[in-house]
This record gives C-alpha cells, sequence and structure tokens, in this order.
C-alpha cells in the first residue's frame, strides 16, 4: 500500500483524521514516523494558500503523498476575523485558553443573535510530482458566551451547535467528525485519495 503523509503538527487533529480516513487504499504516517522536524509556516492570507503551501512543502520533504489542512474560525461580528490568523489570534505563543478569552473579549456585548460563526476546513493533497487537490468544509455555529466542555481542541469549547444543543467541545471525536468542517472536507478528500494512483504523471 502507498504511504499517506497526514502533515500536522497538532495532535488532536491527527486524531480526528486517523479516524476520518480509515479505509482509505494508503498507510498513514505522520511527521514524527518519518522523522521530519521541520516547521512549515502559514505565511498565506486564505485558509487555500497556507494549505497548498503546506502540502507541497512536506510532499517534497518526505517524496510521499501529503495531506495538509489550514483551518479556521470565522466570525461574522468580527468581519470573518480570526480566519487563516485562527493559530495566532492573541499572539504566537498563545495557548487555546488565551485565545478563547481574547476572542471572547472582542465579542463583548454582542448579543446572542450576532454571534454567528463557522469553522472552515481547506485540505490540499499533494502528490510527489507536485500536483495539489483542493477540498473544503464548513461547519456552522454560534460563539458561547463562556466555554464549555473538554473534548477537541482550539476554539471547540465555545463553538455552539444550536442543532445538537451543545459545544464542539461536549462532542466525543466520533461526534465531532460527522458534522465538523474537517469531516465534510474529508468526505471530498476520500474521493481524490480513491481515484490518485501513485506514479501516475499528468
Ligand atoms: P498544523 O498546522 O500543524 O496542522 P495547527 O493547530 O497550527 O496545526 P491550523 O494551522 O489549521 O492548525 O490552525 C488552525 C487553528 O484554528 C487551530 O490552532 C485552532 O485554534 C483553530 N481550529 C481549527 N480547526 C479547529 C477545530 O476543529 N476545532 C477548534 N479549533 C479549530
Amino acid at each position: 500500500m502507498p504511504k499517506l503523509l497526514l502533515a500536522t503538527k497538532n495532535a488532536a487533529k491527527a486524531r480526528e483524521y486517523s479516524l476520518l480516513l480509515q479505509g482509505i487504499p494508503f498507510e498513514i504516517v505522520t511527521l514524527a514516523e518519518q522523522g521530519i522536524e521541520q516547521v512549515v509556516g502559514e505565511p498565506g492570507a486564505t485558509l487555500e494558500e497556507n494549505a497548498t503551501l503546506k502540502a507541497l512543502a512536506y510532499t517534497s520533504l518526505s517524496n510521499l503523498f501529503t495531506l495538509a489542512d489550514d483551518s479556521g474560525l470565522e466570525v461574522d461580528a468580527l468581519g470573518g476575523e480570526p480566519g487563516a490568523l485562527s493559530a495566532r489570534y492573541a499572539g504566537a505563543g498563545a495557548s487555546d485558553e488565551e485565545r478563547i478569552g481574547y476572542l471572547l473579549k472582542r465579542l463583548e456585548g454582542i448579543p446572542w443573535e450576532k454571534r454567528a460563526a463557522r469553522f472552515r476546513c481547506v485540505i490540499a493533497i499533494a502528490s510527489p510530482e507536485g500536483r495539489v487537490e483542493l477540498c473544503q468544509g464548513e461547519c456552522e455555529g454560534m460563539i458561547a458566551f463562556s466555554p464549555k466542555g473538554d473534548e477537541g481542541f482550539g476554539y471547540d469549547p465555545i463553538f455552539y451547535l444550536p442543532r445538537l444543543g451543545k459545544t464542539m467541545a461536549e462532542l466525543s471525536v466520533e461526534e465531532k467528525n460527522e458534522v465538523s468542517h474537517r469531516g465534510q472536507a474529508t468526505q471530498q478528500a476520500r474521493g481524490i485519495l480513491l481515484k490518485l494512483e501513485p506514479g501516475r504523471k499528468e
């Protein structure tokens, strides 16, 4: 079976993908397993640019088919922020709790009906020949007034899903995968991976 490099340094994200990608005709390997320590920056203004950059950089380091994603939270009341800056919101090196605190402060005084937001995930799949395919998923929700739940990562404790009456951090990883932006994007990614023939040139 050919290998697919799962190019993320985020352990919680990697766990979601290891369940989401079950049954694909690739052996999933991690950056650590391949001995790859380089950190690829995310200098782009969009999730699409950053996902593409990450996937191409890691495929050229590994010479393997590579899946990378860039994901983020878009809050309507903040004009779509933090978006591609989601990981660096509240400054480089800030913790998830600090980012949540910063976002809640920015939303102080904003009433419930104006707290709509969505998670977006763009997946880039790169082949060693340098071809890239993109797919994306979205998940709509509201920004809660305070955090709730211990599962997931990032902004999950303040991302409230009206349909389920819970925050994303109150869902198990399986439940999150069923509704999440990453789950939606991976459904398309599966189709792409099933059609990929290692070594094929266009
Ligand atoms: P890699 O780049 O190594 O994959 P990362 O954590 O930096 O890991 P991103 O660049 O995609 O991942 O940054 C996305 C940030 O957006 C992430 O740190 C979270 O703060 C937030 N985020 C993305 N997906 C999320 C999710 O499913 N739940 C909660 N927050 C999420």
